[in-house]
């Protein structure tokens, strides 16, 4: 093989595009704050610079290794170099440390701690904060911004939405929307992807933790919560516990103890939007109506249609997802409680905000789901509270609702939707059927997949996308004529919720042991098929009963 030497010691080259990559693998964690292998490389920040042996520097993240190559990662110059850039950013940077949402994890934080930052030469020019609160899922704030352009190239290149970009030159450069109008009047779509890039406080989720405290203390309300399936593998890491693992029975522990009254599983949701969802394909399929069928669970998916495809909006499912599904069913079912009924539901997504808060899902001005807190706002409730998390012992999920299938906590990663539709639709009901349905292309972290399955005499054509630029595209092969497909799943994050940014912030490791860990949760049901769920059934035969378009289904306003 080719070597090249980092730090005097060799390290063979084994295909990385740039230096960064091969130095990492070398041991060394080089600093930055603009680069993410999934993204573009920009190569703004300088932070990444190595000492060639001619004392020349470069950016470990533009620059291809090459065989015979000799850098070093930390010499005087280097250390000199860097200590300069941390403290001019640092210089217009408000400082309000303590009291910023991503105090402790914030880039900026770190390095300024790691490389030994005390004190600035340059006085400090940071502006009072003009902060951008007008959209229900995020909130900006200019003046904590590096100009990494992280936040950019995610809206730009895996999303497609381009809602943020740089404006301006020089020292009056900033990321702001077209014309500077509020982040909500923009083309966002809420799906929060940058602020999960974000190294700083720049871009943060918007908190609803207060509120969901309120209705806890309030003896005259009777707080009800709903967890979405990928909160139970998204909490681990930040938990002491193991990443990815279920820990489903924990956190239902822990919201008792902070006093929820009752606590069940948005996958009992998931299940009737299958049931929904599957008879919708097949009415469709059957009486000629518009295909593909999109799928209409993830919110964020829904506002890219709305503002870029709005000839798609007949071609998406009528379904409400699961949240507001179940949302709908649990104020149905304590329409006659003594008390005010608060609906809390704890989700991965910070575009859910949105979504509870739509016109199409209020009763009499009231929203079916009061209250959306991402999984870091549950963990910052859990620490908050004092409960030693490691130390709970998990309980049941409550009656009447405490049974979900496998299919419904499936939805959760990419694919997953899918698998659970065709578990439903397949008229072999063996777990040799269910094995076949697996391994058909539904798995794997892949931002497209595609899939054939036989149904009756016909074959059903399959694509599953997540991220919305990788929708984009499939969109433009489906509206060009160069595919067709009758079923289309669509969730903005890559990879699915597991991957939502309400999670907390992972690697791609992290979020494969995520979806690993909701397979498991799945293996672990004895209920496989959304339609072999008891509460389903009774929900049919009973509250249901003449309800189920009222409570279950949607027509988006314009
Ligand atoms: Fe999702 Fe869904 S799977 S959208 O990804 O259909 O958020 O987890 O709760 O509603 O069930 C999110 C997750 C979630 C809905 C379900
Ligand atoms: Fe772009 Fe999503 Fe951020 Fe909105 S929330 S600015 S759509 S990345």
């Amino acid at each position: 093989g080719e070597f090249m030497l980092i730090d005097n010691i060799p390290v063979e080259i084994e295909g990385e595009k740039n230096l960064l990559s091969l130095i990492r693998k070398a041991g060394i964690e080089l600093p930055t704050f603009c680069y993410h292998s999934e993204l573009s490389v920009y190569g703004a920040c300088r932070m990444c610079m190595v000492e060639n042996k001619r004392g020349g520097m470069e950016a470990a993240c533009s620059t291809p290794p090459r065989a015979g190559m000799e850098i070093y990662t930390n010499t005087p110059k280097l250390r000199k170099y860097r200590k300069m850039i941390l403290e001019l950013l640092l210089s217009d940077h408000c400082r309000d440390c303590t009291t910023c949402e991503k105090n402790g994890e914030c880039k900026l934080q770190e390095l300024a701690e790691r490389f030994g930052i005390k004190q600035i030469r340059f006085k400090n020019t940071a502006e009072n904060p003009k902060l951008d609160t007008s959209s229900l899922c995020i909130i900006r704030d200019t003046n904590k911004c590096i100009l990494c352009g992280d936040c950019v190239r995610m809206c730009n290149e895996v999303q497609n939405v381009g809602a943020i970009d740089f404006m301006s030159r020089g020292a009056k450069m900033t990321v702001s929307t077209a014309f500077h109008v509020p982040i909500a009047d923009s083309n966002c779509v809420g799906c929060g992807q940058c602020a999960a890039v974000c190294p700083t406080g720049a871009i943060v989720v918007k908190k609803d933790t207060d509120s969901v405290w309120d209705a806890l203390s309030d003896p005259d309300t009777k707080v009800v919560v709903q967890i979405a399936p990928a909160v139970r593998v998204g909490i681990g890491g930040k938990m002491g516990q193991k990443a990815g693992e279920d820990l489903m029975g924990k956190i239902v522990a822990a919201l008792k103890r902070m006093g929820a009254d009752e606590v069940f599983d948005t996958a009992t949701g998931a299940d009737l939007t299958v049931m929904e969802e599957a008879n919708e394909l097949l009415e469709r399929l059957e009486k000629g109506g518009k295909l593909p069928l999109f799928t209409s669970c993830c919110p964020a998916w829904i506002q890219y249609a709305e503002k870029k495809h709005p000839e798609l909006l007949p071609n998406i499912s009528s379904c409400r997802s699961p949240m507001e599904m179940f949302g709908a069913v649990l104020k149905e079912e304590y329409r006659h409680s003594s008390r005010r009924v608060v609906n809390v539901a704890v989700m991965p997504c910070t575009a859910k905000k949105f979504e509870a808060a739509r016109e199409e899902f209020k009763k009499d001005g009231v929203p079916y789901v009061d209250y959306v807190i991402t999984t870091q706002e549950l963990i910052q409730m859990i620490k908050e509270s004092g409960i030693y998390f490691s130390e709970l012992e998990s309980e049941a999920i409550d009656m009447p609702f405490s049974n979900r299938s496998g299919a419904g906590v499936i939805f959760g990663v990419t694919g997953g939707v899918t698998e659970a539709v065709i578990r439903r639709l397949a008229e072999n009901k063996s777990t040799t059927q269910l094995r076949a349905i697996a391994f058909n292309g539904v798995r794997g972290m892949e931002g497209t997949k595609e899939t054939v399955v036989p149904y009756g005499d016909r074959e059903l054509k399959i694509a599953m996308v997540s991220g919305l630029k990788n929708a984009e595209n499939l969109i433009q092969r489906i509206q060009s004529g160069e595919a067709s497909y009758d079923f289309v799943e669509v969730m903005a994050c890559p990879g699915g919720c597991v991957c939502g940014a309400g999670q907390p912030i992972t690697d791609l490791q992290g979020k494969k042991k995520r979806s690993s860990g909701l397979y498991a949760a799945d293996k672990m049901c004895s209920i496989k098929r959304s339609e072999e769920n008891p509460v389903v059934m009774s929900l049919y035969s009973d509250l249901l009963k003449g309800k189920v378009h009222e409570l279950l289904h949607v027509e988006y306003e314009e």
